[in-house]
């Protein structure tokens, strides 16, 4: 599958487009099996992200690829990163990340509205993460998107439940304005999804999703493109990547083996 010169200037301009039939039904045997395995073994920097009296549970976890074969393959055999470079424009892509992000039935803990480089260890502007769904999305349960967003200014993160900012100094990062109180004021994007599409979107493009009645399992994929360099944080980045302290400069290109070369337009 190769994005149409049309959805790649609509990602750059917007900030987050859908993929329709992204995965074959392989790639999303990889993507269940991947999950699965995630749940059943879950790494150390897995995270329950909604409160105990939740009906349902919002479970997250991160950088499990270099432990999960099938990620592994869905990452360097499926057509992601490929996808994920062809709407960046870039001429190579590195791997930054995987997310794990799954709500059970009946979660009612929304997904805030974050954007997510600020949480990062990265700068740079041609990024792309690739939500994939593994259950079907409707629409009262997708990611929500404001269009544009990914061209103005970083903003606070927070922590999701506690909206605790643990991250930014107060006052560094200009505070959200309630997007849901505001409506008309932005256009927001979103879609319904079926198991082979994803949603392709900047780390810097605002975002968030309700809670969900069904099962709703999803995979972000993180890409980094052309212009990504180290940004090291004096607090712990989520995820954190400790490994790097001493081993990469400030400023510098992401050449480091725990951020893979995963295409290159010199090779397709
Ligand atoms: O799955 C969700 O509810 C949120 C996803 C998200 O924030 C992300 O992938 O960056």
């Amino acid at each position: 599958m190769e994005p149409s010169s049309a959805l790649a200037s609509e990602y750059r301009s917007k900030g987050a487009v859908v993929v329709r039939g992204l995965l074959s039904e392989r790639e999303l045997g990889w993507l269940c099996e991947g999950i699965e395995a995630n749940l059943a073994s879950p790494g150390f920097r897995a995270i329950v992200a909604s409160g105990a009296d939740d009906p349902g549970r919002f479970f997250e976890d991160f950088r499990n690829w270099d432990r999960i074969g099938a990620y592994r393959r869905l990452i360097e055999e499926s057509p992601t990163a490929a996808v994920a470079g062809q709407l960046m424009g870039a001429s190579h892509v590195r791997f930054h990340h995987d997310h794990l992000l799954v709500k059970e039935p009946g979660t009612r803990q929304p997904t805030p509205w974050h954007q997510d480089q600020p949480y990062y260890n990265i700068d740079g502007a041609q990024t792309c993460s690739l939500w994939i769904p593994a259950d079907s999305v409707p629409l009262d349960a997708s990611l929500r998107f404001v269009a544009g967003s990914h061209l103005g200014p970083w903003l606070m993160p927070r922590a999701f439940m506690t909206d605790e900012a643990r991250w930014f100094p107060p006052g560094a990062l200009t505070e959200l304005a309630d997007i849901d109180a505001e409506p008309g004021a932005h256009e927001i994007l979103s879609w319904a999804l079926e198991p082979d599409d994803a949603i392709a979107f900047n780390m810097l493009t605002l975002h968030s999703a309700a809670g969900s009645a069904t099962r709703r399992r999803a995979l972000s994929l993180r890409f980094m493109g052309d212009d990504v360099v180290h940004a090291p944080r004096p607090w712990k980045t989520s995820p954190d990547f400790p490994e790097l302290k001493g081993a990469l400069a400030s400023g510098a290109p992401m050449d480091h083996p725990l951020f893979p070369v995963v295409w290159s337009s010199a090779a397709n």
